[in-house]
């Protein structure tokens, strides 16, 4: 049963941040409030020589109202008790790009296929989310297999978003 409280949300077991480490494609992607990547958002996650993960983003945003361009954005990644949730802080190429500290949980990966991403920005007073995003993230640009979705829409589910993405990222535009 969903309680959709964040304290109970359940990540990813044992999680291996050398065997995450690589290029993923974002398929689907539920979006926080305010401005986020809209599309064509790719991440590639690296470990460092003294172990810790960062992270380059690229995907598409419009800033300004309708000033469309490339975002070049970077991660750095600080560990927590729990091996699957981090504290991200990013920054962008460019000044005029985002900032921040976002919360950075891996829900679910076979690390080889499909992986869920959770952020939640925001806890109410009620212990959900107010403010989330999420990226479900393929290792094939193409998007996710058959075998996968099953797993994705159970974990879409017990992050009470089901519903709430939207598929994203026309795979052509990834080569570009
Ligand atoms: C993420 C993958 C790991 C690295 C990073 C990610 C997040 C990036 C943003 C970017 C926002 C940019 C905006 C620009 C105008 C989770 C995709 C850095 C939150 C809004």
């Amino acid at each position: 049963a969903q309680d959709c409280q964040v304290a109970n949300i359940q990540v990813m077991q044992n999680f291996n941040k050398t065997m995450y480490a690589g290029t993923w494609y974002a398929v689907g992607k539920k979006d926080p409030d305010g401005l986020f990547l809209l599309d064509n958002i790719v991440a590639t996650f690296s470990i460092g020589e003294d172990g810790k993960m960062t992270a380059t983003a690229k995907g598409r945003v419009i800033i300004l109202d309708n000033w469309e361009m490339c975002a070049e954005m970077f991660g750095t990644f600080e560990e927590t008790p729990e091996p699957a949730k981090f504290k991200m802080k990013y920054w962008g190429a460019a000044s005029y790009l985002q900032s921040g500290n976002d919360n950075h949980w891996v829900i679910d990966t076979d690390y080889d296929n499909y992986a869920i991403h959770y952020s939640c920005r925001v806890v109410d007073t009620d212990g959900t989310c107010l403010d989330s995003y999420s990226l479900i993230f393929s290792r094939h640009p193409t998007g996710l297999r058959a075998e996968d979705q099953p797993t994705v829409t159970q974990k879409k589910l017990e992050l009470c978003l089901l519903g709430k993405y939207r598929r994203c990222c026309d795979s052509r535009l990834f080569f570009i």
